[in-house]
């Protein structure tokens, strides 16, 4: 029996989204995903969507989001989602397409399509999951991974002479004239999260107004790549991440 049925509604303070299929997921227990996963589906079944959205899902740890959120999707090949947003949304102008993406499939190996879809200002949403981190291919550094930061391929900390720069590629989106909306969150806490939701919202929004390109990126945890609890890693990411990631709007037009 689903506990949505047990509950009296007076005493339910949480309910899982209709749209979020009743599977196990198979994210690490703390992993960020999962609950921007839950605000998408819980947004799009709030705008009344479920019919006209289009999610494109990534490669990368997020790749079976199609499994989870309950609207029509389409695998990209690694890196490539904004490209397919972009053919979705102008063949099916009235669809509400979203782009999923982590920092490797966005900012490294796609970062050529990410660019040039937000400075064509397609109207889509992207959604960038940042965690610093490849987590499905065991931890190596990515484009965002923190000066300093141990990862399996930087086993004694990121090096910007060896390794270049943590890219902020929100910051360089919010600097293209095709962007009308970018802004930076985390879903560390529940204050958090709504403000990552009404973000993903008001994303959405501006794609169906033909607004431009919207970036929401999820400053998020991988607490198995990063070798830390979940609390742990919620810690190290508010100390952290932030400094470098700023949580807060970059772009609101
Ligand atoms: C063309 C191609 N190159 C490399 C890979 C290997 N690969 C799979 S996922 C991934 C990186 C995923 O990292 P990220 O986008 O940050 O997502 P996360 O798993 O952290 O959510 C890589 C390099 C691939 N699948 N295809
Ligand atoms: S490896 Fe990292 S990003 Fe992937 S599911 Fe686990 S915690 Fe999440």
């Amino acid at each position: 029996m689903d506990i949505n049925d047990i509950i009296k509604p007076e005493n339910r303070v949480y309910k899982r989204p209709a749209l979020l299929n009743d599977c196990h997921m198979h994210y690490c227990p703390g992993c960020s995903h999962g609950v921007v996963h839950k605000i998408i589906a819980e947004v799009i079944e709030e705008m009344n969507a479920e019919e006209i959205a289009i999610g494109i899902a990534p490669v990368g740890c997020a790749v079976f989001a199609y499994n989870y959120i309950d609207v029509d999707f389409i695998e990209a090949a690694h890196g490539r989602a904004p490209a397919i947003a972009t053919a979705v949304k102008r063949l099916q102008p009235d669809k509400l397409v979203f782009s999923y993406q982590g920092d490797g499939d966005m900012a490294a190996i796609g970062t050529a399509e990410t660019i040039h879809a937000a400075n064509r200002g397609e109207n889509i949403a992207m959604i960038f999951v940042n965690n610093a981190i490849y987590g499905m291919t065991g931890g190596q550094m990515a484009p965002t991974t923190l000066l300093g930061m141990k990862t399996a391929t930087t086993p004694y900390g990121r090096r910007a002479d060896l390794n270049g720069y943590p890219l902020a590629i929100t910051n360089l989106l919010a600097q293209l004239d095709g962007t009308c909306y970018v802004t930076r969150h985390a879903v560390h806490t529940p204050a958090a999260v709504r403000k990552a939701k009404a973000a993903i919202r008001k994303a959405f929004e501006n794609s169906m107004a033909g607004k431009g390109t919207s970036v929401v990126e999820i400053v998020s945890t991988c607490n198995s790549g990063w070798k830390l609890t979940p609390v742990q890693a919620n810690e190290w990411m508010a100390e952290h991440m932030f400094e470098k990631y700023p949580l807060g709007d970059l772009k609101n037009e």
